[in-house]
């Protein structure tokens, strides 16, 4: 064994672990309504080295990273006995995004990927160019579901390279290592952002005369004309869906809107699937408006009621949680990016973030100070003057303190 191989390898191994390792603190003060964290909880370089290094001395004499790996960004979430899970997805430097499992004892920090990322087997469907994004339900059919984007370029447009396809691919599993691949969301418009509803939906239906309660699963949808323009799609939606083998939207309804000169502008888009609280569903989603410098992703919260979950019952105005500091810049610069959080037994939540598709975060809170946050921040006007008046009112409740 020479001595670079045998230098390099100890010096990276021994680095790598130390990243592993890393204790990650929690920022001092913060608003009061999540607290974030002094360092990401997985970055491309937290990838295992088996994964990236050959460690045969014969083909590899200078210890060179034979695979590249580029980001670990937006990632589904989920408690799994008492550890804390990521279906992180990982970006190679090929640009293919792909789905691996990582996990925590505390949430925060200590993350470690599992052996070998996951094959999302093809089922029936069209094979797809990449897959990303899982959002992961624990259904009360008893399966776990991952619900992900798979694109695949567009062949009634064969002269441009860059013009592709966004569908929504459905798997469900029990373990998280073996998936089964079930057909793809059939939808009349493109779609991206999909998640599955927790429970199912009843819905009274009379049939021969007589009324019985039908079961229905529900998506949260996000229909759109184009790979990456929504176009008509107003904004966040629903559907009902009778049968989860063959998904297949034929109704949707939009329950939580786009609007002009707010943050959700141009895109928004659920993100995990909802909380149920005693006062309603939390939801966490992000929404996109345009600027001068490009597209600005943020995280936003609102609140759907008990008994239907389409009916909104809160939405604070503006945004929870926007890029701050380093999270700002990466391969796509302003964007902050939510598929999964955990809501633990004892109340606290923890919300797995990506900054930039580059790196994945941690941000931490609890079920009462999310609703509270939701009931009590004022609603987004929609005016300079609506806002001004909501500022003004608050110094002059203040006053009489
Ligand atoms: O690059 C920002 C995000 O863009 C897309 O989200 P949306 O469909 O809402 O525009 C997704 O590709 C997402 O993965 C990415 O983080």
């Amino acid at each position: 064994m020479n001595d670079i191989f045998k230098d390099r390898k100890a010096k990276i191994t021994e680095r790598h672990e130390a990243l592993l390792s890393r204790p990650n603190k929690r920022e001092e003060l913060g608003n009061g309504i999540v607290d974030r964290y002094e360092n990401p909880v997985l970055t491309a370089a937290h990838t295992p080295l088996e994964w990236r290094y050959d460690f045969n001395p014969e083909t590899n004499p200078y210890f060179m990273e034979r695979i590249m790996m580029n980001a670990t960004m937006n990632s589904g979430a989920i408690k799994w006995g008492d550890k804390y899970v990521v279906v992180v997805r990982v970006e190679g430097a090929d640009r293919k995004s792909f789905f691996a499992v990582a996990e925590s004892p505390n949430g925060i920090d200590n993350f470690r990927f599992w052996d070998e990322p996951i094959i999302m087997p093809e089922g029936d469907n069209e094979p797809a160019t990449n897959i990303y994004d899982m959002r992961l339900t624990r259904h009360e059919d008893g399966f776990i579901y991952g619900l992900f984007c798979v694109e695949r370029h567009d062949d009634s447009q064969p002269a441009d390279l860059s013009a592709a396809t966004a569908t929504c691919g459905i798997a469900r599993t029990k373990d998280l290592v073996n998936w089964e691949r079930l057909p793809d969301l059939e939808s009349p418009s493109q779609q991206r952002n999909v998640v599955l509803h927790p429970e199912f939906i009843e819905k009274e239906e009379i049939v021969n005369g007589k009324s019985s309660n039908r079961k229905y699963y529900a998506l949260y949808t996000r229909p759109q004309d184009g790979f990456i323009d929504t176009g008509s799609g107003g904004g966040i939606g629903w559907a009902l869906i009778d049968d989860i083998e063959h998904a297949e939207v034929k109704e949707e309804i939009i329950i939580n809107e786009r609007r002009y000169h707010t943050i959700m502008e141009v895109k928004n888009g659920e993100g995990p699937h909802p909380i149920k609280t005693p006062q309603g569903w939390l939801h966490l989603a992000h929404g996109v408006r345009a600027c001068a410098s490009g597209l600005r992703y943020v995280l936003y919260m609102y609140m759907t009621a008990l008994d239907d979950p389409t009916r909104t019952i809160a939405q604070p105005g503006g945004y929870l949680m926007v890029p701050k500091g380093e999270e700002y810049v990466g391969d796509v610069m302003n964007v902050l990016f939510s598929n999964g959080w955990i809501a633990d037994e004892d109340g606290r939540v923890f919300i797995y973030y990506a900054s930039s598709d580059t790196r994945l975060h941690v941000a931490t809170s609890t079920i009462d100070r999310l609703v509270d946050y939701c009931l009590h921040t004022p609603e987004d006007g929609l005016t300079t003057t609506a806002s001004v008046n909501t500022i003004k009112d608050l110094i002059r409740r203040n006053r009489s303190c």
